[in-house]
């Protein structure tokens, strides 16, 4: 159905032009304006006034996101502060870093980079999940703090085999200045388990502009997860998801360019919903990523002799990210709920830096900053 509306309404945008020129007047006796006898649907559809849920692996323009920013940008209420070709900056309702709560199979990946170069969606491959679900505005705190803006939820949700057999998903682009994606998506499994593999790498290179100049722009990233679950009936399960990827961006507006985007991620989450009590759903999960950006201005350009940084320069910043959640659901009734649980999360960012090509790696890391929540 959302893949039907979508295709119509590619096909009304290019048929619109003469359509609304030869309009009809509407009927005088009635309250329904017929002229408009198609749909005309240029993003998501909300499935209620604050909540998008949307399936990321369906077809969309004008091409595959490279990264969650660029899905996020194409969603009512979002933009994104460009940062090169990719690793956009998401921003909701005028808000974004740590008011936008950004969050990747229950678990949150928050980046090292002081300049931002590695919010937490330029680590997300958007076709790699199965449901993106958009909360706008501060109205739960069901996922931890920090969602002024909103919270913005990429699921992997394999469904359960009824029967054993495999499942599988892949994508192949091509496109201007190099763009090329590829993605695969393939699980296999019985109704008691199964085992589930994503992987994908998108790149593009630099563009030029109109006066022929190379703009540095290019790009290329990879993401590879392993995903293994038991599901002993329909309504239980246990997940566990170990994933590593990195990436390079070179950038036209900074001193330095991106390297190194190297993430390690590893989440277990449980859970057992419709138990048909009062006590009707119990959700936990425990979780570890960690980011490793390296930025500098000798790998991916040569340093300008006469700019502010003539001589080769690399820093290397890493953050990890702990934490967890466990939230239990209780029912009275269909008109009446209650969702209640503990969060707690933990971060420790650490720097090095040194003149020098790769010099830094000899250099020792220093921790500066150290942070941990919890709340109830
Ligand atoms: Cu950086």
């Amino acid at each position: 159905m959302k893949r039907n509306a979508l295709c119509l309404g590619l096909a009304s945008i290019l048929a619109s032009a003469p359509v609304f020129a030869t309009l009809p007047a509407p009927a005088p006796d009635t309250d329904v304006d017929t002229r408009f006898d198609t749909v005309v649907v240029t993003a998501a559809a909300q499935t209620s006034p604050l909540t998008f849920e949307i399936d990321p692996k369906t077809p969309r323009q004008p091409v595959p996101a490279s990264d969650g920013a660029d899905y996020l940008k194409t969603i009512p209420g979002f933009s994104a502060i460009r940062n090169g070709g990719t690793n956009g900056d998401p921003v909701l309702r005028g808000m974004f870093g740590s008011r936008l709560k950004l969050l990747t199979n229950d678990s949150e990946m928050l980046g090292a980079c002081p300049m931002r170069m590695d919010n937490p969606m330029s680590y997300v491959s958007p076709e790699t999940y199965d449901k993106l679900i958009v909360i706008k505005g501060p109205q739960t705190v069901i996922w931890g703090p920090g969602s002024s803006a909103g919270t913005v939820r990429f699921e992997r949700d394999t469904e359960r085999f009824e029967q054993a057999g495999w499942r599988g998903y892949a994508g192949l682009l091509a496109g201007s200045w190099g763009r090329n994606d590829q993605v695969v998506d393939a699980s296999g499994g019985a109704p008691e388990g199964y085992v589930r593999m994503t992987a994908n790498r998108s790149a593009q290179d630099d563009y030029e502009d109109g006066d022929g100049h190379r703009v540095p722009s290019r790009w290329m990233k990879w993401n590879a997860d392993v995903e293994a679950g038991w599901t002993p009936d329909t309504d239980t399960r246990l997940v566990a998801t170990i994933g590593a990827g990195d990436g390079e961006a070179r950038y036209a507006g900074r001193g330095m360019d991106g390297s190194q985007f190297k993430r390690q991620s590893g989440v277990l989450r449980f859970e057992k919903v419709r138990m048909g009590r009062v006590l009707d759903a119990i959700e936990a999960s425990v979780f570890s990523n960690y980011a490793d950006h390296v930025m500098d201005n000798y790998s991916l350009r040569d340093p300008d002799p006469n700019g502010a940084m003539p001589m080769p320069m690399a820093s290397n910043v890493d953050r990890r990210t702990t934490g967890g959640r466990f939230a239990t659901t209780w029912r009275w009734g269909d008109s009446f709920s209650l969702i209640t649980g503990l969060d707690q999360q933990s971060n420790t960012h650490r720097a090095r830096n040194a003149p020098g090509r790769d010099v830094y790696k000899t250099k020792p890391w220093i921790a500066d900053a150290r942070f941990s929540s919890a709340g109830a």
